[in-house]
């Protein structure tokens, strides 16, 4: 193609990106699976407006956590300043909204408990009685020029199309300071991600502070102090993170990824040979050792009990056998054990073995695709979690015809960019989009967005993960026939603007404004 024909061609494809059309939606992000707009709005004041627990509600004012949504939420709508302008004296006016009631049918026990993949997650909003959940009856309040705040009276029935919305951050390959996972937690609350996939340790660093192995992170953090993640960190993450309905799912991915691991546990790794000599470089953990299980037993004991969901994820992916077939013994372990040169065999056989031992700590497991494709023997409620393959529907066929539950993530690789509005590409995927029956369907309970870290640290990543991942979220959580693209990108237009507001450097979808970028 010659200069000017591409340059035409770019130009071309500028102008198909200018489509700014307002939503009948607004900014609702994501969309609601029913919604209904009408005419009739109501004034909000930061002095007179209350939200409050309705009167049959099961949670009262001891659900600290329903007590703390309220004043995030208020705080959402007025601000923090505001919350001292109390004008008590001051009457309402008859198109005033002074309260909402929030109306929750659940058991008062859940109010204590972690959020997990089959907490319910649905919600109705009824004209009068605007039940709030989470994000969405925040998203319907809008300002006039001087900054009045008003609401249309709106019904909203709401529930998620997937149960697993995710979102995976690697601590491994550039340290990420507590700070910049909380403010992530708080804008996937706004995004309803519910899971947060911590990929917290990997082949270059080990931040994660063992209370059972402290040399670990001793010796494998990129520093011993500062760069580590102790008991009360990670309770801090697991603790704003429930309040916001956020799962915390931990990968401690073995047996590759694993270079990290091996600086503070001697013998953990495999030694790789030179001819007949070790070359002092080591590979995977070291398979064919008693001493290896006894760790691991130790080890996802404390995790079990540090990170209360009910699953951890297990890794297993990438493995590299080189350093394996260099080591005579493991050449002799794997004659004995009749694997002949199949080293995914002798993959499987250590997996299996951790299998178990996690198994014996009541976890469920998720572990990467290969696992799978390896025939490795699962539990089955396992989850298998698929990478590989940009639309790698086939492999969803796959897992799901051998009756496993999966996840996908294959199309949702945030850490690649480009010089285009990448948000549509994530946004057109269609998770269901291979072929099974209904039943293989059912089995996919959703899907997350990888950001992995080797190009991310603390100053890039919230603006390459926002608002791309938005469109991830729109995906899982709304109804499969919500594609409209120039719709999307208008309310995620201005969702992004909301991000903004909050203080969240989310990057732009493309040339725009937002109202309040100078204040
Ligand atoms: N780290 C770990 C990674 C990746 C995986 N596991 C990865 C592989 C290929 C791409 C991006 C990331 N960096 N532990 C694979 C699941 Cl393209």
């Amino acid at each position: 193609m010659s200069t000017t024909l591409k340059f035409t061609a770019l130009l071309l494809a500028l102008k198909a990106e200018l489509v700014a059309q307002p939503s009948k939606y607004g900014s609702l992000w994501p969309l609601p699976q029913k919604v209904q707009l009408s005419e009739v709005s109501f004034k909000l004041t930061s002095s007179s407006f209350r939200i409050v627990d309705a009167k049959d509600s099961t949670a009262g004012p001891s659900c600290s956590l329903l007590q703390d949504a309220y004043r995030r939420y208020y705080e959402y709508m007025f601000g923090i300043a505001k919350r001292q302008q109390l004008n008590k004296g001051r009457r309402t006016g008859p198109s005033e909204l002074t309260e909402l009631q929030v109306w929750i049918t659940s058991p008062d026990s859940e109010c204590d408990s972690y959020p997990s993949l089959t907490s319910d997650e649905s919600c109705e909003s009824l004209p009068h009685s605007y039940h709030l959940h989470r994000v969405a009856g925040i998203q319907l309040v809008y300002e006039d020029e001087y900054g009045a705040k008003s609401i249309n009276s709106t019904t909203i029935s709401d529930f998620p199309r997937f149960a697993h919305r995710g979102i995976l951050l690697d601590s491994s390959r550039h340290f990420l300071p507590i700070k910049v996972i909380l403010a992530n937690l708080e804008t996937m609350a706004m995004n309803k991600i519910n899971v947060f996939h911590w990929h917290i340790v990997d082949d270059q660093s080990f931040p994660y502070l063992s209370r059972t192995f402290p040399q670990l992170s001793q010796q494998g953090a990129y520093h011993p102090y500062t760069h580590v993640y102790t008991p009360a960190d990670v309770k801090m993450v697991i603790e704003f993170a429930r309040l916001r309905g956020i799962r915390v799912i931990p990968e401690f991915d073995t047996p590759g990824h694993t270079q990290s691991w091996g600086k503070g546990q001697p013998d953990l790794l495999t030694p790789c040979y030179s001819g007949s000599k070790p070359s002092g470089t080591f590979g995977p953990v070291n398979p064919i050792l008693n001493t290896t299980y006894d760790f691991m037993s130790q080890f996802f004991k404390e995790i079990s009990a540090v990170f209360p969901d009910a699953y951890v994820h297990l890794g297993g992916d990438e493995v590299d056998f080189t350093c394996w077939k260099s080591n005579p013994d493991i050449q002799k372990f794997m004659d004995q054990q009749g694997f002949g040169q199949d080293y995914s065999k002798l993959e499987s056989f250590y997996i299996q073995k951790l299998l178990d031992i996690v198994t014996t700590t009541e976890k469920g497991y998720t572990i990467w695709q290969e696992v799978f494709d390896n025939g490795v023997k699962l539990k089955p409620d396992t989850v298998v979690h698929v990478w590989i393959g940009g639309g790698s529907n086939e492999e969803m066929g796959k897992v799901t015809a051998a009756g496993y539950t999966t996840i996908l993530s294959a199309p949702w690789y945030l850490d690649y960019i480009s010089y285009a509005q990448d948000w549509q590409k994530y946004y057109k995927v269609e998770p269901l989009n291979f072929n099974g029956t209904e039943a293989q369907k059912k089995l996919v309970i959703g899907g997350e967005a990888c950001l992995w870290g080797e190009y991310v640290d603390a100053t890039n990543l919230t603006p390459r993960l926002w608002p791309r991942a938005s469109a991830v979220a729109e995906r899982l959580w709304s109804a499969k026939d919500v594609t409209d693209i120039n719709d999307a990108f208008s309310r995620l237009s201005v969702h992004r603007c909301r991000m903004v507001d909050r203080g969240i450097p989310a990057e732009p979808l493309f040339s725009s404004y937002c109202p309040h970028e100078y204040k």
